[in-house]
């Protein structure tokens, strides 16, 4: 089998589920952590979903997925419009990237409406929620050379 996706998320994504979900939906990062790993499936790939509130956990999960991974799709939440560090881990990793963010950040805070992962991702999706994370593994798994593998 192919190496995994991994699809790491920042902090306060935990709690998903309970408020705003105007913004973010109604579905936890359980259900979400499922529908990757479904659609994932049909690539034969396995998904390697962790969450985490610390940035350089974020950091060292980014350089073990330059190792061991094929792809990465990272939700760095609040860490997206601040951090260097994961800009300078993901620029490292010679791999698919693919961003994700369940709101629009650009119809919110002008604060949101710039991402250091952005500038080092292969491509951005937001706004679409949970589905959000689905076009993401099919984007990825299609940038990591699974397309030809998709099963009907
Ligand atoms: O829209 C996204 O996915 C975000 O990455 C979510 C982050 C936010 O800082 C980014 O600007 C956009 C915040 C995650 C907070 O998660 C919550 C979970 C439950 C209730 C409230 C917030």
């Amino acid at each position: 089998m192919a190496k995994p996706l991994y699809v790491l998320n920042g902090p306060n994504l935990n709690l998903l589920g309970a408020r705003e979900p105007e913004l973010y939906g109604r579905t936890t990062l359980a259900d979400i952590k499922k529908i990757c790993i479904a659609a994932a499936k049909p690539f034969d790939l396995a998904v390697d979903f962790r969450q985490t509130q610390r940035e350089g956990e974020l950091v060292e999960w980014i350089h073990e997925a330059r190792e061991k991974g094929s792809a990465i799709i990272i939700n760095a939440a609040a860490y997206s419009h601040t951090s260097v560090a994961i800009y300078d881990a993901l620029k490292m990793a010679d791999l698919p990237i693919i961003e994700v963010h369940l709101s629009n950040i650009f119809a919110r805070e002008a604060f949101r409406h710039h991402s250091y992962v952005s500038a080092a991702a292969n491509g951005v999706i937001c706004g679409l929620k949970a589905d959000g994370y689905r076009l993401a593994v099919e984007a990825a798994a299609s940038l990591a050379g699974q397309r030809g593998s998709k099963k009907k």
